[in-house]
């Protein structure tokens, strides 16, 4: 319980949490070593691997070589239990809450329970909520579930509030990969103030700025994936702007 243990501790004393988000099927295995060199010189306490939909044969090996060079707890984040991998730390163990649809919400999670049962993986049980974020997402269209809207912030909180109690461990406010809009601040804010365990907030982040705000708007981790994925340099480019330390 090591890697949710250490969340808690960084939730408890406000010193902010950053994932880079690797979907297996967009990696540049050509630039493999910048990569990892800008995973470790950028300001990342986590990286997740994951997408909705991944089609790679190669997580084990993503994951193994990740893991020759990189210190960081690596964390899966998966769209289905095709892409469990024994290889990595821990898993979001996901529940899409935020959707009707059976499948996302448990059916998928009884079919990984007797794999991840005997992984050694540390399962973090992980409230999902989808809020709508100006188009389609990938999220949307492979769930087949619709997103909250963002001004319903009641339903959004009470979907949060009854997850934790449900026993949740995280929840995971998402725009969806590449979304328009990111979560509102506005919304981030509510829901931090609503329960006790640590907020994630991912989807349509693209710059310090953006991320600074989801940190003072309360988030315990923010997650980056496309703006890494597109710019490997993305982070050496505002090192020192980021208030991963001091808020
Ligand atoms: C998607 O929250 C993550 O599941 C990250 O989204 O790719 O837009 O950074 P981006």
């Amino acid at each position: 319980k090591e890697i949710y243990q250490n969340i808690v501790d960084h939730k408890s004393t406000k010193t902010k949490l950053l994932a880079i988000l690797l979907d297996p099927d967009k990696i540049d295995w050509s630039q493999f070593d910048t990569l990892v060199d800008q995973i470790n010189n950028s300001p990342a306490t986590h990286v997740f691997i994951g997408g909705s939909l991944v089609f790679s044969s190669r997580i084990d090996e993503l994951i193994l070589r990740l893991k020759a060079q990189i210190q960081l707890p690596i964390l899966l984040f998966p769209g289905d239990p095709s892409q469990i991998s024994k290889k990595a730390d821990g898993i979001l163990f996901l529940s899409l809450v935020s959707g009707r649809n059976p499948d996302f919400l448990i059916g998928h999670q009884v079919k990984s329970a007797p794999i991840l049962k005997s992984s050694g993986l540390e399962i973090i049980p992980t409230a999902y909520i989808l809020i709508e974020s100006g188009g389609q997402t990938a999220v949307e269209r492979v769930s087949q579930t619709k997103p909250i809207a963002r001004e319903q912030h009641e339903l959004v909180v009470a979907t949060a509030m009854a997850s934790e109690m449900m026993g949740s461990k995280m929840v995971y406010l998402e725009a969806g990969s590449g979304a328009k809009c990111a979560v509102p601040t506005s919304l981030v804010k509510n829901v931090v103030t609503n329960v006790d365990i640590p907020v994630i907030v991912g989807g349509g982040i693209t710059s310090a700025n953006e991320i600074n705000e989801m940190y003072a708007a309360g988030a315990d981790l923010v997650v980056i994936g496309t703006a890494f994925e597109n710019d490997y340099r993305f982070f050496e480019h505002f090192q020192n702007e980021l208030n991963i330390k001091t808020l």
